[in-house]
């Protein structure tokens, strides 16, 4: 009888350990502006061609055996208030990172506090860009603002240090060898912050002539009027025509022409000398394979951390997960960057592997953002998340439940008055269907029918047949900034005045 109870609590304990009842370590992968469009998995405009070219395998292997969110979104398109928004489960207004170099409000609860009480050791290895925010972590190495492409400088609790080597390499190295030499008692949560693949697209010398050769497929809308739309889409400086530096960008000139990243590019430059339309499309080529080259480089890394966790034993209590802060535009309406609630760049990617919990193949169409990452990784961890909270844990639909009441649209507000790309501020609502925005600096608003319309190119909010959509999104605008107790306009002073 007692060894009979014996091997059915053994039974039990053998059950929760390959499921969601052990405390599963958490991998959490982070690059910098991967679009949606660029990995194979997700089936957006370039995806087809990635599968094609081999660009993302590694990325597309763990989609394949685990699942995908279609519908992962942030709240600011822009690097700083995107992690910053991971980091405490609140958005800008709230945490105080409206844009680029802010700090976190001091005394603000952040995730790694949860996970550390709960008996997990933590670390962040590579981007950070809260420079005046201390992480939480166990263990911290992190570049310094935007970091270097080579030979990265990073900032730890022991002071600074130039590693020697290619910043996506460099980050996976040290992350392979913290797991290794980690205390292997606990449960430990991971955080793997790309520089990659962020402007100016520095591929490594292995990429050099990898794509030569091949012609990326052109958005449909590269050469966009911005007609039928607001003004601010017509303000922007993010084009590749007038906007993406032939020297820092494109990487044409006398101290490129000895690279050989670049000697290729500049002598087929000196040869064909493009100009007009042809040199826009040149431009896009070039953009677009320095991108890719970047995120091959990226893939290859998370496929390293894939083969050590298996190398380990470690695969089947370890959840993978895959994002980035925002998405990025590839061309399409003639743009590179972000920052707009427009699809390309509100969207984030969200893949996750959990052996035992999430079916392999899963497409989950929830509404998630990142104000829901830091209650998922407590909720996860078994750890406290602290009430007042905007984001919400979706370990529940992780794991296959229904939640009654979650959300049906997510809440938006980008606040920077930069003027390198020259982006008006706007907040607005994403629902399945509509996007609305208000560039509330020059009350001109814009609504989007997704369903009819998905490239955004015409604006409907003037045609009285959507007035009633109008009238509802607004009111569900309303609503979100009540709830997050949000202002209609910027609830901060500009961090950048304009020049
Ligand atoms: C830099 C880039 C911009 C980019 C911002 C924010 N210019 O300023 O193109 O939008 O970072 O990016 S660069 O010439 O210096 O590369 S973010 O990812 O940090 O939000
Ligand atoms: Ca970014």
């Amino acid at each position: 009888m007692k060894s009979c109870f014996r091997f059915l609590l053994g039974l039990l304990l053998v059950m929760l350990g390959a499921g969601a009842g052990a405390a599963p370590n958490i991998i959490f992968i982070y690059s910098d502006d991967h679009s949606l469009q660029t990995i194979g998995a997700y089936n957006q405009r370039l995806s087809q061609f990635c599968r094609e070219q081999n660009i993302t395998p590694n990325l597309d292997r763990l989609a394949a055996s685990g699942g995908l969110f279609r519908n992962s979104f942030c709240g600011n398109s822009l690097c700083s208030p995107s992690r910053a928004a991971v980091l405490t489960g609140l958005h800008g207004h709230s945490n105080g990172v409206t844009t680029l170099n802010q700090p976190i409000n001091a005394g603000l609860w952040t995730f790694p506090e949860s996970l550390n009480a709960a008996g997990y050791q933590t670390a962040v290895i590579g981007k950070w860009h809260l420079d005046q925010t201390i992480p939480t972590h166990t263990d911290w190495w992190i570049l310094r603002g935007q970091g270097e492409y080579n030979d990265p400088v990073f900032v730890s609790k022991t002071g600074t240090e130039k590693r020697p080597g290619y910043a996506t390499d460099v980050i996976t190295d040290m992350a392979v060898d913290w797991m290794q030499k980690r205390d292997a008692a606990k449960p430990f949560f991971l955080a793997i912050h790309h520089k990659a693949p962020h402007r100016n697209w520095i591929p490594p010398l292995r990429y050099a002539t990898w794509l030569d050769g091949v012609a990326v497929p052109e958005p449909a809308t590269l050469f966009d009027d911005y007609a039928n739309r607001a003004s601010p889409a017509r303000e922007q400086r993010m084009t590749i025509r007038d906007d993406l530096s032939m020297k820092t960008d494109i990487k044409i000139g006398p101290h490129y022409a000895t690279n050989l990243l670049y000697a290729a590019r500049n002598a087929e430059f000196a040869a064909k000398a493009p100009t007009g339309d042809d040199l826009t499309r040149w431009k896009y080529q070039m953009f677009l394979k320095d991108y890719l080259r970047c995120i091959k480089a990226v893939d290859d890394g998370v496929g390293r951390v894939l083969d050590t966790l298996k190398a380990a034993g470690l695969e089947s209590n370890t959840i993978v997960i895959y994002s980035s802060d925002q998405g990025f535009y590839m061309g399409e309406h003639g743009w590179f960057d972000k920052r707009w609630i427009y699809e390309e760049s509100v969207h984030m990617p969200f893949i996750i592997r959990w052996p035992g919990v999430v079916k392999p193949g899963t497409r989950f169409t929830e509404f998630i953002q990142n104000i829901d990452y830091a209650p998922t990784f407590a909720d996860i961890a078994g750890g406290k998340i602290p009430a007042g909270l905007h984001g919400k844990s979706f370990a529940p639909v992780l794991r296959g439940e229904t939640l009654p009441g979650w959300r049906q649209s997510v809440y938006y507000h980008y606040y920077d008055t930069h003027p390198e790309h020259n982006v008006a501020r706007h907040c607005g609502v994403r629902t399945p269907q509509f996007t609305l925005a208000h560039f509330y600096d020059v009350n001109e608003w814009e609504l989007f029918d997704n369903a009819k319309d998905p490239q955004q190119l015409r604006s409907v909010y003037a045609d009285p047949a959507y007035a009633a959509t109008v009238q509802e999104l607004k009111i569900e605008l309303t609503r979100l900034q009540k709830l997050y107790g949000a202002t209609a306009g910027p609830s901060a002073k500009p961090a950048h005045k304009k020049k």
